[in-house]
């Protein structure tokens, strides 16, 4: 009898704990699909241009600080601001101080630069 017992004991606290830890966990993933869904979708799709003027580079770190013109396509009045730079071959066109034409994409809450000109 004894050894019954216990087993069953074991496995209704392993039960009970497992199915606590996942209600708690699935909670939290489910809220976070359906905020990030939308915003994703329709960001992936539009490339934006802009005229820029080269304020900073950091090759090491993938970042580019630009004094940008007006963004329509965004609604963005002109601005400093940090873009990511995944190619890293874009940084021969990248040199501080520089006037240039970029293109550009939404990631997520990232604007990562696709080209310069
Ligand atoms: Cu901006």
């Amino acid at each position: 009898m004894k050894p019954i017992t216990t087993l069953a004991l074991i496995l209704a606290l392993s039960a009970s704990t497992l199915a606590t830890a996942q209600s708690g966990g699935m909670k939290n993933m489910d809220m976070k699909e359906s905020d990030n869904k939308p915003q994703s979708l329709e960001s992936k799709a539009m490339t934006h241009q802009m005229d820029a003027v080269v304020k900073d580079v950091d090759v090491t770190h993938g970042k580019v600080t630009l004094a940008h013109e007006p963004v329509k396509s965004l609604n963005w009045p002109a601005m400093t601001m940090g873009f990511s730079v995944k190619d890293k071959a874009l940084f021969d066109k990248l040199v501080t101080g520089k006037k240039v034409k970029v293109e550009f994409v939404q990631k997520g809450s990232d604007y990562v630069v696709t080209a310069v000109k």
